[in-house]
């Protein structure tokens, strides 16, 4: 039977029909070896390794490492991708929910032993056990009901007891918070496998009370389909690999010690929540996705995607000038953004550059360019900022803004952020202004190139 098309094993299949997923046979063992070879492998094709040592699971990784394997998943061109993206926020598709579904073809009840039930990858050296990567977290509002969707890593504790580590601004976090007020735990539901659309719709930053879910349907071009879970009152897609069903305790906290960020360094943020799993759904013979965490490119990548469509709606929104926002790699998907705009008016880059700084309090440094440049080639960014810069009057700097608490050089949680705004100014490109591009005669480069093969 052909696979359905809302699952992580219809993405595999198009990976190994594109060539981009290579089976690893040989046993690996999830402490340690997972990692390395997701590493080694960073940006090269996804990875399912077939034989994880102690397990009847296999584990997958790198399958989002590159922009192209977000379009394959989505069945467009990669050239769409962020147009896609930035149209399917403005024009959302509730989920649809059903009865049964393949995730819970098995079903475990508590008490559970996760680490014997699943091959949680240990990632790095200090970090304090195996944490769960790739898992697309539902909850709802305990004051509204209004789901969210997010990812937290989550650490194994023993038995079914987990840690999820989540930073303050995030909605996951505001809901722990509001259960908390309440005297409640927080239902929540860990999804394990999922479709592209489903990973990029859960990293995206929209307001409270917006569900991840409408944009995964929006991306999709079709509903999610959603199944309800077993022992608490929440949906995940029905395609999902598997699902740990759990309850957040806000008043339990556990240390978390040294965990590894995407600057690549380890950080300590202190205690996180304690998470008890009410049960275990999957289907049979599951796949464990996972993303290598730290600097890497499917950590970096994911981020990254999505908080560039989303800034690039709300940008042109206001400033109609706005082309697109790209958030680079070497920023490790979540500091460093180009903007492009074409003809802005006078102080409108630097607008621009506020408007995104304010909505994503990530960024930090933010170059704005005209919209002749590719923001995907840093060499076109530079050259843009050595044309059309002039540091004495195209540059802000905001010392002491908010930060944030992943940025590698806070200070007490302040960094100094910084906009370029490397755009054309009204007059250039004019004869006799500084910026007139040198060029052969238009008729002549025309017929030249028409008949380049011949040369
Ligand atoms: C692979 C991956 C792992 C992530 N891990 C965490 C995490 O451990 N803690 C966290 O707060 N955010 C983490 N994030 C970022 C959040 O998922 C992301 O910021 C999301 O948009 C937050 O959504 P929310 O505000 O709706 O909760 C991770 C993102 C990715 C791609
Ligand atoms: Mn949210």
């Amino acid at each position: 039977m052909a696979e359905d098309p809302q699952s992580l094993r219809w993405f595999l299949k198009q990976l190994s029909a594109a060539g981009q997923l290579h089976e690893v046979s040989r046993r690996v063992d999830p402490r340690f070896e997972i990692s390395a070879l997701l590493g080694l492998r960073d940006s090269g094709p996804a990875q399912h390794f077939r034989d994880v040592a102690g397990s009847d699971i296999s584990v997958a990784g790198n399958l989002l490492n590159r922009r192209e394997r977000y379009a394959l998943g989505l069945g467009i061109p990669v050239t769409d991708l962020d147009a896609h993206c930035t149209r399917a926020v403005g024009a959302t598709i509730p989920p649809v929910i059903l009865d049964a579904a393949p995730v819970q073809e098995v079903v475990h009840p508590a008490p559970l032993d996760l680490r014997a039930l699943l091959p949680v990858p240990v990632w790095f050296e200090q970090e304090g056990g195996p944490y769960i990567t790739a898992g697309v977290i539902v909850a709802k509002d305990p004051e509204t009901g209004l789901r969210n969707v997010s990812i937290a890593r989550l650490r194994l504790e023993g038995g079914g007891r987990m840690m999820a580590g989540i930073a303050r601004n995030h909605h996951l976090y505001i809901l722990a918070d509001k259960a908390k007020a309440m005297g409640r735990k927080l239902e929540i539901a860990v999804a394990i496998g999922n479709h592209p659309a489903v990973l990029l719709a859960s990293q995206m930053y929209v307001k409270l009370g917006e569900d991840e879910f409408d944009i995964a349907g929006g991306l999709l071009g079709e509903p999610l389909r959603l199944v309800r879970c077993k022992t608490v009152d929440l949906e995940v897609p029905a395609r999902a690999e598997i699902v740990i069903e759990a309850l957040l305790d806000p008043e339990d906290l556990i240390e978390e010690g040294a965990v590894s960020e995407f600057p690549g360094f380890y950080v300590r943020y202190g205690p996180g929540i304690a998470v008890e799993a009410t049960a275990v759904t999957h289907r049979l013979a599951p796949i464990l996705q996972v993303v290598l965490p730290g600097y890497a490119s499917e950590h970096c990548l994911m981020g990254a995607v999505s908080i560039g469509a989303g800034l690039t709606a709300q940008l042109r929104a206001v400033i109609p000038a706005v082309r697109r926002v790209f958030v680079t790699p070497g920023g490790m998907g979540r500091l460093h953004a180009v903007i492009t705009m074409h003809r802005p008016r006078p102080g409108e880059g630097k607008r621009a550059v506020m408007l995104a700084m304010g909505l994503v309090n990530l960024l930090k440094h933010i170059t704005v360019v005209e919209n002749d440049i590719d923001p995907e080639d840093p060499v076109a960014v530079e050259w843009s900022v050595a044309a059309r810069f002039r540091g004495h009057e195209d540059m802000i700097v905001i010392e002491g803004a908010k930060a944030d608490r992943c940025d590698p050089v806070h200070d007490g949680m302040t960094v100094t952020k910084i906009g370029i705004v490397a755009t054309t100014r009204p007059g250039d490109g004019e004869a006799g202004g500084r910026s007139e591009f040198a060029r052969v005669p238009e008729v002549i480069l025309k017929r030249i190139a028409s008949d380049l093969e011949s040369y």
